[in-house]
């Protein structure tokens, strides 16, 4: 596996390039030009501008996250077209810096969403929650006039501009079916991948979350067999996925493994990292030890292992410990931590089967020695 690391770009992230250089085994960093606008195109400047920053500490850019789709796009609107273009275009402009796998997602109006971002676990440490009847029994156009009266208000994973025109949204949305949306992700993909065909790019979905539908609005990736359902959409192998062991885990009749087992060969990025669900539904991310959490690490580590995964792994979100002031979930040293937890468990794969290669490689001697061979 290719270790990398979420960097939201000089001035943008509490966490500097020279620190992530002291992480072992991370090659590159993952990263995004975030002040651009989704929809419009990435101009190449400043695409090689990144580069230049990560190549002074020795990192790739191999990996973007994300080059995010436009809601025409999600709503199947006419103008969609216009927008494809342009993402047609940043997937050309990208290759041509050198980038090989662009992550991406199909969740409408918002990304990820938490209900806090700075919950005590019982060590003291702080971490992002989500408290499923909250989300349940809010009305999200209460939070329109919320909005209104205040204009700092923000919800944890929701693009601020997003929010000023959640009303409208919402009423577009109202017309979108689950399998609309299912026939506007085919239109896209449709157009986009043969472009990162050509250009030896990976686009790479990344998986709803939470994996259920919230405030009415319908959700794509969410399971196994949604996951199946959408590699067949456009079957290339420039079609893949970005496995979000934190995303998926969610939901535990999600299991991880056995996805990572079906689908390794569409799979050219993971995120790996914990999380605690309740009973109840609600959920808290944990440090990435399997412990500490209900999502079985150790044993996807492996899944990946035993499939011969040669993708980019990131950790994911983190805690924030050691009084860090950070990005909520991406903050240095938890992420760190849960690196060295991934070698951890990858290193001691390889050495068992070294190990094991050496053992049949003495029992092969000895038996050439028994045959008078040697
Ligand atoms: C959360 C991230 C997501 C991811 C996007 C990809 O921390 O994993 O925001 O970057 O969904 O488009």
């Amino acid at each position: 596996m290719k270790m990398v690391f979420r960097w939201f770009g000089e001035g943008n992230d509490s966490v500097k390039l020279n620190h992530i250089k002291h992480i072992p085994g991370v090659e590159g960093i993952v990263w995004a030009l975030h002040d651009i606008p989704a929809g419009e195109e990435w101009p190449k400047e400043q695409i090689e501008a990144v580069k230049s920053q990560a190549d002074r500490h020795g990192f790739h850019i191999d990996v973007v996250e994300s080059v995010n789709v436009h809601e025409d796009i999600k709503l199947g609107l006419p103008t969609r077209d216009l927008y494809i273009e342009n993402y047609k275009k940043t997937i050309e402009n990208l290759a041509a810096a050198g980038v090989k796998v662009i992550c991406y997602n199909f969740m409408p109006v918002f990304d990820w969403t938490r209900t806090e971002l700075f919950k005590q676990l019982e060590d003291g440490s702080t971490a992002m929650f989500y408290e499923k009847a909250k989300v349940e029994n809010m009305d999200p156009l209460e939070l329109v006039d919320k909005i209104g009266n205040n204009s700092n208000f923000t919800m944890p994973g929701w693009e601020p501009e997003r929010l000023k025109s959640l009303r409208e949204l919402f009423d577009r949305y109202s017309w979108v079916t689950t399998e609309d949306l299912w026939d506007n992700l085919k239109y896209f993909l449709e157009q986009v991948i043969p472009i990162a065909e050509q250009n030896d790019i990976k686009m790479a979905i990344h998986p709803d979350d939470p994996p259920w539908p919230i405030f009415g609005l319908p959700r794509l990736l969410i399971s196994k067999e949604n996951i199946r359902r959408f590699l067949k959409l456009v079957d290339n192998p420039a079609n893949g996925l970005t496995l979000c062991s934190g995303s998926l885990g969610a939901n535990p009749d999600n299991n991880i493994p056995e996805i990572i087992r079906e689908f390794a060969d569409r799979i050219p990025f993971a995120h790996i990292r914990n999380l605690k669900v309740y009973e109840n539904g609600d959920f808290i991310e944990t440090s990435h030890r399997a412990e500490d959490g209900t999502v079985d690490i150790c044993n996807i580590v492996k899944a990946y292992h035993e499939s011969g995964f040669t993708g980019y792994v990131r950790p994911d979100h983190g805690r924030h410990i050691w009084d860090e002031q950070c990005r909520p979930g991406y903050g240095l040293y938890d992420r760190a931590l849960g690196i060295m937890y991934l070698w951890g468990i990858w290193d001691s794969l390889v050495n068992g089967n070294r190990q094991k290669d050496s053992i049949k490689s003495q029992d092969e001697s000895i038996k050439f020695f028994q045959k008078g061979v040697i």
